[in-house]
């Protein structure tokens, strides 16, 4: 079976990517990814310009249906994931960014701009956890601002991370943003923001920050991230590629994403829960879907969804 897929003009072996946050935060979880042969690339953790240790603990919690985190954006600080994605790997790196405003946004990527690194960044508008700051693509208007300046310097490849959306006016809008700028990709979802989990035997809620609010993912959210990367699929240029991210627990679940139009497809909360043997697991799933089908490249069927 060929899994090979392209995105910003690097060769991806496998769809497969782990979620930003997941496992990428250290040298030793990066390094770990590394070592995962049905890895396609490597996503890091969210940077900001300067380390941060995050929200207080516990600030993730592991449900039946998915998990619920509030991390906070704990991150070793730009120049550490700088460093790493310039140092020489086996598979693609995507270093994810994210600022705390407008100008860190423009500083951040004005020193991957004037770095040696070719790779994709990744640009995080749509972290739900951090106190007193909005997730910034929900506000079209601010994301086009951030994306006209960012574009008047940034010329390497640039995609960024969505939250979900969920009326199709609001799909309308955001493709009509980006539709104007010359990203490489978008990734969809991000976490579903602002959950809430009770514990009705505590009468209490599981996380601590944001007194137990906190983004929702896992298998819980398949179906919203299925809807963005059709949506967006539906509405964006065919030069930008759809990452699917969200909901993933079985090799049915990525195929779904790629049906919808997933170039690439993220797993996130099942890593926790498995470990980094998802992967192989899901691989073989993959294969014995496609393989039932007659299907020998993922191109037999990327993005034909049938509708009634
Ligand atoms: O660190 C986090 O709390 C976090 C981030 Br930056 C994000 O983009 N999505 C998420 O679910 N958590």
């Amino acid at each position: 079976l060929n899994f090979t897929s392209t995105l910003g003009g690097q060769t991806f072996n496998s769809p497969f990517l782990n979620a930003s946050g997941i496992h990428c935060q250290t040298a030793e979880e990066l390094a770990d990814l590394e070592g995962v042969k049905e890895l396609g690339g490597i996503v890091t953790k969210s940077a900001t310009l300067e380390a941060r240790a995050g929200n207080d603990k516990p600030r993730y919690y592991d449900l039946a249906y998915g998990s619920i985190n509030s991390m906070g954006l704990p991150n070793s600080g730009y120049n550490f994931y700088l460093d790493y994605v310039q140092k020489e790997h086996a598979k693609p790196t995507i270093l994810s960014v994210a600022g705390l405003s407008v100008a860190d946004v423009i500083k951040l990527l004005k020193e991957v701009q004037a770095s040696d690194y070719q790779g994709l960044t990744e640009l995080n508008l749509s972290c739900p956890n951090v106190i007193g700051e909005p997730q910034t693509a929900y506000d079209f208007e601010t994301t086009r601002k951030v994306l006209t300046e960012v574009f008047s310097f940034f010329t390497k490849p640039l995609g960024v991370k969505l939250p979900p959306y969920f009326d199709l006016v609001h799909f309308d809008q955001i493709a009509a943003v980006l539709n104007d700028f010359p990203l490489t990709h978008v990734n969809t979802i991000n976490s579903v923001g602002n959950g809430l989990v009770v514990d009705v035997e505590k009468e209490q809620v599981v996380t601590k920050p944001k007194g137990g609010f906190g983004g929702l993912g896992g298998a819980m959210v398949l179906p919203t991230a299925l809807a963005n990367v059709r949506a967006l699929r539906q509405r964006l240029n065919p030069s930008i590629a759809i990452l699917g991210t969200g909901g993933v627990t079985t090799g049915a679940d990525v195929f779904a994403h790629i049906l919808c139009g997933a170039q690439l497809v993220s797993v996130g909360t099942q890593v926790i829960k498995e470990g980094l043997g998802v992967y192989a697991r899901l691989e073989k799933e993959l294969s014995d879907i496609m393989e039932a089908k007659g299907y020998t490249s993922l191109e037999d069927f990327r993005g034909k969804l049938q509708v009634m």
